[in-house]
């Protein structure tokens, strides 16, 4: 998977794919990241990418023209592929919200383009002639897309066959699933006067799969977030337990 941010902050995301699962994935080849920097496809030599909104208004917009250059650049730079099957994705609080069905969608993809949007926003034109997706991250409003960008990348990448390793299986993660995880435990048994579940010590996997699944995933979900109930995998013993 290739993933190509478009953004006016290249520095943003130096180090951001140098360590643990993501760093592994783009050392062994299996994940790239490369960040073109708007600026360069600026017209002035003050690299202006933004300007006054038509109709007034506080703060600036991203000019349309740049940010065009600049993607198309990237798309020339590719292997020959179908151009309509390259997600080109704005990153905007204006968008769809991220979720697990759109981080499938876009995991088959090969290449990726990720505009980092900026200030008060971009160009209307970038959302309505270039962009395939415009994607949020959830309802607060970040400085700009970079952050964003990352989030997507990161979840994106678990994705991709051999990043994570396979004791992890991706596909029967929480959320994946629709439940929230079960809790965790490690040694020490006994920490600070907490103590470690009875029933994870006792061996009886039949027993320990019931706690887990049950009484810890399926409570949590139905305490904290009950919206996911309606999407989530559930057994028919599930949906008795839940309708009692
Ligand atoms: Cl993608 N960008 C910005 N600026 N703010 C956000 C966001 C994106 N998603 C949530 N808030």
């Amino acid at each position: 998977m290739r993933f190509h941010v478009v953004t006016l902050f290249p520095e943003a995301f130096e180090g951001a794919t140098s360590y643990s699962i993501l760093g592994r994935a783009v050392h062994r080849g299996l994940v790239s990241v490369t960040v073109t920097d708007i600026r360069k496809f600026t017209f002035d030599r003050h690299g202006t990418a933004d300007d006054y909104q038509f109709g007034g208004g506080p703060g600036m917009v991203m000019k349309p023209e740049p940010i065009f250059r600049a993607v198309e650049d990237v798309l020339e730079s590719l292997p020959p592929e179908e151009p309509d099957l390259i997600p080109i994705l704005l990153m905007s609080p204006q968008g769809e919200q991220l979720n697990q069905r759109l981080i499938d969608e876009l995991a088959v993809a090969p290449d990726i383009v990720i505009v980092c949007g900026h200030y008060a926003g971009v160009d209307e034109r970038i959302r309505t002639g270039l962009a395939t997706h415009e994607i949020s991250i959830g309802d607060y409003v970040l400085t700009g897309g970079e952050l964003a960008a990352m989030v997507v990348i990161d979840a994106v990448s678990r994705f991709i066959p051999d990043v994570v390793g396979s004791a992890e299986n991706v596909h029967e993660d929480s959320i994946t699933s629709g439940l929230l995880q079960h809790p965790l435990y490690t040694r020490p048994v006994e920490f600070r006067g907490m103590t470690t579940p009875e029933v994870l010590r006792s061996g009886n996997h039949a027993e320990i799969a019931r706690w887990r699944g049950r009484q810890q995933s399926l409570e949590r979900t139905l305490r904290l977030r009950p919206d996911l109930l309606r999407f989530a995998e559930l057994s028919n013993s599930d949906r008795i337990y839940l309708e009692q």
